[in-house]
């Protein structure tokens, strides 16, 4: 303990090639003749973290030390990707890293290919968690990310027969060397039994005792979430479930082996695999024990860690501000009211004054289907104290809006916690409004169309309490760990300054008009368009053609997000380039990739489609060297990094007022991808802010959208374009589909007939937008100024800037500086 507190570790090459030798031995127990390629990579984990370590204890005591009030970020979700190279990156040692390898002859590349992703989420949602954590840690500000350790993560899809199959991808496989198992931190979870009344009791409600109940183990795992270019190193802690009793010994006793082990696979379960749905809320009874599971264990951290330092919970508001990512997590709103007034004897007052003045909500979505509304009954089977809880905050809160709008039935039904029908339900997102003090949308649009209509009455009710944080993304990941030719050439023309202050990239605008810049630019992304390609070639055996524009639609596959509509404009290109109407095409692949939830029938047969379409037309040796079709399977964080450096266009064509805010717009723009969109989510401010002639924007807006409906009739935009149903009828008539009759008639009788997501009333206006992405495209001197101003005017979208707008409006968390400090062991 000498020198305690002194970050010990060399981080020079000579150090790390010290240390990543004594891994390979002492943590391997490998040699030279043994170890492999992951052996490797798990020993450079192991130098890193050594590092990482060091600061992570500093980190902590000095939180301590200060006492400071601490963030608490609740997501279901985190798609963190792989984390060697940011964690190099942010520690400042990935150039002598790479010296060390070098020296030693091994490839730093290679051994960064053999992490596995932790994809533990869906989608945007999860990666904005990751983002977040990132800022936190760059921003010095004290916190905690908490979450579910699950064993398997988001499938792997796999292509096979030209569509999507889904694979088991178990990323525990080998040791992870990031986490560190804490078993001192483990905490009883309960579920079912009754709930016995308190007589003794004479608060209004009564401290009531939950009893019989199941018991599960919650078992923290630490994940450290350094940041970049200072010593913060926070905590991503993730709970597993363990059985609480290894063995019902009952049946053990009678020999029934088999019978004893299966409660404790039950409880295990709790743990094992996400929910692959993405904005799709699926009723299912473990996923609200999975959400119970880590809100319970996570509340109980959060209060244990307070009270090392405070002897009652008056300063807890202080000192503790929680955030929930979306409603998976709003159980916390009830089972901090439980934990202050059974456990702490707290009053109702004094702990709702508590429990609303700790919480925040964000909102994800507007999509009526993704609402979580649990059933009662299954409720009160599972969780009865909080249901009793949740009924009396309902009782409280309708009292408060009956006085304020006397009679109005209506109102009081539609604000109401429980939703009334064939079956009860209880509304979670009314729970987290209700429990918090603070509720935000991800982007101006989606935040203007939650107070305007699904949040109408609460907005009315509680003046201030809705605002807007639009998203972000970290410019550390985005740019400069996956495109580090282009954050080269930025660095050496301004400077470093924009990796933490990402406004800095306006500095690039004047360049944008010197043709030696434009040129060296463009050879940056000709390079990143060539490693795609042999990527790609190696995945899918399809070879692409780099001069081509290469054109990406990549996201979770939905019918909001209209992948259909970029495919029939295709084969609709293709009918045109067919029978010769469009002669001035510049080469052009248009690249897809996403998952479809399993269950998702219509998402699924979209793939069907891209896939059989991407079979018909490059074979086609009379278009193919102007149209080629990929999808790329298995769309993910690692895939990701490569696929936005490659990219010249980036397609966000959801129907207007569908996409809460959309990410991967920031990734494609922040990596010089010219964005063609509508007026939807954070693609409007993203107009804004690069200028509206430096983006293809095409589309009806949300508003057109809403007074579209109640006359729109799918067939005139049939008839009146004879290309338009020309495509249309050769899905229909099979031609896609030779072998497989009437494959497609869900999508096609869904476009003709309904048309729920206005694709052909888009149409047109899309076709003409991708008109001039042609046109653009070969002027490269004015594609390439413009694609430069895209990178000099998307600061905004650092997740830095959202993360400030969050701690000055909502958490108000001082930032600490983690200093090197020789000190004794407490
Ligand atoms: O806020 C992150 C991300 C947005 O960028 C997307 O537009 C939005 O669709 C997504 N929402 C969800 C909702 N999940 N649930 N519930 O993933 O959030």
């Amino acid at each position: 303990f000498e020198k305690w507190g002194l970050f010990k570790k060399g981080m020079d090459a000579k150090g790390i090639q010290l240390s990543f030798a004594s891994h390979i031995e002492y943590s391997l127990s490998k040699d030279q003749y043994t170890a492999t390629m992951r052996d490797l990579y798990q020993s450079l984990a192991l130098t890193a973290r050594d590092r990482i370590i060091e600061r992570w204890i500093q980190t902590q005591q000095m939180y301590h030390e200060h006492d400071v009030k601490r963030i608490y970020y609740l997501s279901a979700e985190y798609l963190m990707g792989r984390v060697l190279t940011t964690n190099l990156i942010n520690l400042g040692m990935y150039d002598e890293t790479k010296k060390a390898m070098d020296e030693l002859h091994v490839e730093l590349a290679n051994l960064v290919e053999m992490e596995p992703d932790m994809g533990l989420g869906n989608g945007g949602l999860g990666r904005l968690a990751a983002c977040f954590l990132d800022s936190m840690a760059t921003l010095e500000l004290p916190a905690h990310g908490y979450g579910i350790r699950y064993e398997f993560g988001i499938f792997d899809q796999v292509i096979k027969n030209l569509r999507q199959t889904e694979h088991p991808e178990n990323w525990l496989k080998y040791t992870n060397p990031w986490e560190i198992a804490r078993p001192e931190y483990s905490y009883t979870v309960r579920y079912y039994g009754k709930v016995e009344e308190d007589n003794e009791s004479n608060t209004s409600i009564r401290k009531n005792k939950w009893i019989d109940t199941s018991d599960v183990l919650g078992i923290a795992y630490d994940t450290p979430i350094a940041g970049y270019g200072n010593n913060t190193v926070n905590t991503l802690r993730l709970w597993a479930a363990r059985a609480s009793k290894e063995f019902n010994l009952e049946y053990f006793q009678h020999g029934d082996y088999l019978k004893a082990v299966e409660e404790k696979n039950i409880s295990e379960n709790i743990s094992k695999v996400l929910y692959p749905n993405d904005e799709i809320f699926e009723g299912k009874e473990l996923r609200l024990k999975q959400q119970y599971f880590f809100v319970s264990c996570s509340i109980q951290d959060i209060i244990r860690r307070y009270l090392i330092q405070h002897n009652n919970f008056d300063q807890f508001p202080e000192k503790v501000v929680i955030q929930m990512n979306d409603t998976h997590p709003s159980l916390a709103v009830a089972e901090l009211m439980r934990i202050l007034l059974d456990v702490h004897s707290l009053g109702w007052k004094k702990a709702w004054d508590i429990t609303s003045r700790t919480c925040a909500y964000t909102n994800h979505t507007l999509l009526s289907e993704a609402l979580e509304k649990w059933p009662v009954n299954m409720f009160k089977n599972l969780l009865p104290r909080h249901l009793q809880i949740i009924y009396e905050i309902n009782r409280r809160f309708l009292r408060e809006v009956s006085t304020i709008c006397i009679g109005d039935e209506n109102k009081i039904r539609r604000m109401s916690l429980i939703e009334e029908g064939n079956e009860q339900k209880i509304r979670m997102a009314h729970l987290a409004i209700v429990g918090s003090h603070s509720v935000n949308g991800v982007a101006e649009l989606h935040t203007k169309l939650l107070r305007e209509t699904v949040l109408k009455d609460f907005d009315e009710m509680f003046p201030g309490k809705f605002t807007n944080k639009t998203n972000g993304i970290t410019p550390r990941r985005w740019l400069l760990a996956a495109n580090p030719d282009l954050s080269r050439l930025i660095s050496k023309n301004i400077g470093t300054d924009w990796i933490t202050n990402l406004n800095r990239l306006r500095d690039l605008e004047p360049l944008s008009e010197d043709p030696q810049f434009r040129k060296k630019w463009q050879k940056v992304k000709q390079i990143n368009k060539e490693i795609f390609t042999s990527l790609a070639s190696g995945i899918t055996g399809l070879l692409l053609d780099p001069d081509s524009i290469f054109d990406f639609q990549v996201k979770r596959i939905h019918e909001y997000k209209r992948q259909l509509l970029n495919i029939l404009h295709v084969i609709y290109c293709w009918l045109k380039i067919k029978k010769g109407i469009d002669t001035n095409i510049h080469p052009r692949t248009f690249i897809f990739g996403g998952k479809a939830a399993p269950g998702y029938f219509i998402a699924k047969l979209i793939i069907r489609l891209i896939c059989h379409t991407a079979k018909v037309l490059n074979n086609d040796k009379s278009t193919n060297s102007l149209l080629q079709v990929l999808f790329i399977p298995n769309y993910r964080v690692s895939l990701a990094e490569r696929i936005f450096p490659a990219a010249d266009v980036s397609e966000q064509i959801s129907t207007a007022g569908y996409e809460a805010s959309g990410t991967s717009n920031m990734k494609f723009a922040l990596n010089g991808a010219m964005t063609i969109g509508t007026l939807d989510g954070a693609n409007i401010e993203i107009m804004e802010e690069v200028g509206k002639e430096n983006i293809f924007i095409f589309g009806l807006s949300a508003q057109e959208v809403v007074d579209m409906r109640h006359s729109y009739d799918p067939k005139t935009f049939y008839h009146n374009d004879p290309i338009l149903k020309k495509t249309i009828d050769l899905i229909k008539d099979n031609f896609f589909s030779p072998e497989d009759h009437d494959l497609f008639m869900p999508l096609i009788d869904n476009l003709l007939n309904q048309d729920p997501y206005l694709v052909l009333a888009d149409f047109e206006s899309y076709h003409q937008a991708q008109n001039q992405v042609n046109e653009l495209y070969q002027n490269q001197d004015e594609w390439t100024r413009k694609a430069i101003l895209n990178v000099a005017r998307i600061g905004k979208f650092s997740s830095d800037r959202t993360i400030s707008e969050y701690n000055n409006d909502i958490w108000k968390v001082s930032p600490l500086k983690i200093i090197q400090e020789e000190r004794l062991p407490r």
